[in-house]
């Protein structure tokens, strides 16, 4: 063993700065779209080693619209799977599932409590969506937002890695947890959303006017991470483009602009290399292109997931393990803020 002589005079050892907190997650209400891995995950990976990343299936969110249960219960484990899959690890992530963390419907409550109905009513994906779901426009689909707002809060987060389509939810948060503290003095850490460089918007292939979802009711709208080979090929073959036969990124191209988007984020081309390369092609090339690199970059990763659904107690070992460290740190932060309300703890 070394023998270090310790020295009263020396300068104390440089303290090493806490990680930087960060929380994001899916909702396991579909198949996981390359919207869903370009615009979040593959974003996520990215960050595991420089921060403290927490990293969700929130299932709360997705009962928000009607769901069946086997198939709630199936893609709860398929999305940790996917969240493996595309390289987070285990080790180095807290991995969980929202529903077995109690403390995130409890601060959602609360949080309630302190959202205006107005600012709720302004939100983009609240219309969208009760648009799409006209028979189910439920109170949860309306206070989305605020559970939201605990899940980031509840970790102290600093940084939301999302797509562009939740920037709105971002706002609302900082919003939520400013008008807290300004009442009962600093509680919340307000977190900055945090975009990739790239995919921050993959559009429907069908519509390229709309954000590609996975719960698009035309198939043909979004490729899913477990899409096979031919169909995602399919699928790009019929993409939507127009009546141009041009390869460039130019404004009113949406559907040219989108499949270059994603063409881009699998191969790490620029739109001026992608032009050059596909210079007197068509359209009819370029598609199939696209559908290659994209079939290529999710073969190894619906390879591991094939391997990872075939061990379902490796996976609920990975949601125990996450759930206890989660539930902790959480715990946390809601006993200070019941401390705060005047709420009586006993
Ligand atoms: N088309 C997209 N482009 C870029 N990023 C996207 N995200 C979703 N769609 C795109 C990002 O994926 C993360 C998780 O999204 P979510 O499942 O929590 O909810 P969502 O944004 O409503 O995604 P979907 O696919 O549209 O789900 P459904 O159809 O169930 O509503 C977020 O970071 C989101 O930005």
């Amino acid at each position: 063993m070394e023998n270090i002589e310790m020295n009263s005079n020396a300068p104390a050892a440089a303290k090493e700065e806490p990680k930087k907190v960060i929380f994001s997650g899916v909702q396991p209400s579909g198949l996981l779209t390359i919207g869903n891995y370009l615009g979040a995950i593959k974003n996520w990976t990215t960050l595991q080693d420089a921060y403290d990343c927490l990293y969700c299936v929130v299932n709360l969110h997705a009962i928000t619209v009607r769901q069946i249960p086997a198939d709630l219960r199936r893609r709860t484990y398929e999305t940790l799977a996917i969240y493996i899959a595309c390289g987070l690890d285990p080790d180095k992530n807290t991995l969980f599932v929202q529903s077995h963390v109690p403390a995130h419907a409890e601060l959602g409550w609360l949080l309630d409590c302190y959202t205006m109905f107005g600012e709720l009513s302004r939100m983009t994906q609240f219309k969208d969506k009760s648009a799409k779901n006209a028979d189910n426009v439920n109170a949860g689909l309306f206070t989305y937002p605020t559970l939201m707002a605990a899940d980031i809060l509840l970790y102290q987060a600093d940084l939301v890695p999302v797509g562009q389509d939740q920037q709105q939810h971002i706002e609302i948060c900082r919003d939520i947890a400013g008008r807290f503290n300004g009442i009962y003095g600093n509680t919340f850490k307000i977190p900055e959303g945090f975009m990739p460089k790239t995919g921050t918007k993959i559009m429907s292939l069908a519509d390229p006017t709309k954000k590609m979802s996975k719960s698009d009711s035309n198939e043909n709208g979004y490729v899913a991470i477990l899409d096979p080979r031919d169909v995602i090929i399919r699928k790009f073959k019929r993409a939507v483009t127009d009546s141009d036969t041009v390869v460039r990124y130019a404004e009113g191209k949406d559907g040219v602009n989108n499949l270059m988007n994603i063409y881009s984020c699998f191969t790490g081309k620029t739109h001026e290399e992608i032009e050059r390369e596909f210079d007197g092609r068509g359209y009819g090339d370029f598609k199939m292109a696209v559908g290659e690199v994209v079939a290529d970059g999710l073969t190894p990763v619906q390879a591991r997931f094939n391997e990872l659904m075939k061990d379902k107690a490796y996976l609920e070992e990975i949601m125990r393990r996450g759930a206890e460290n989660a539930q902790r740190r959480a715990r946390r932060t809601l006993s200070k803020v019941y401390r705060k309300v005047g709420f009586v703890e006993i």
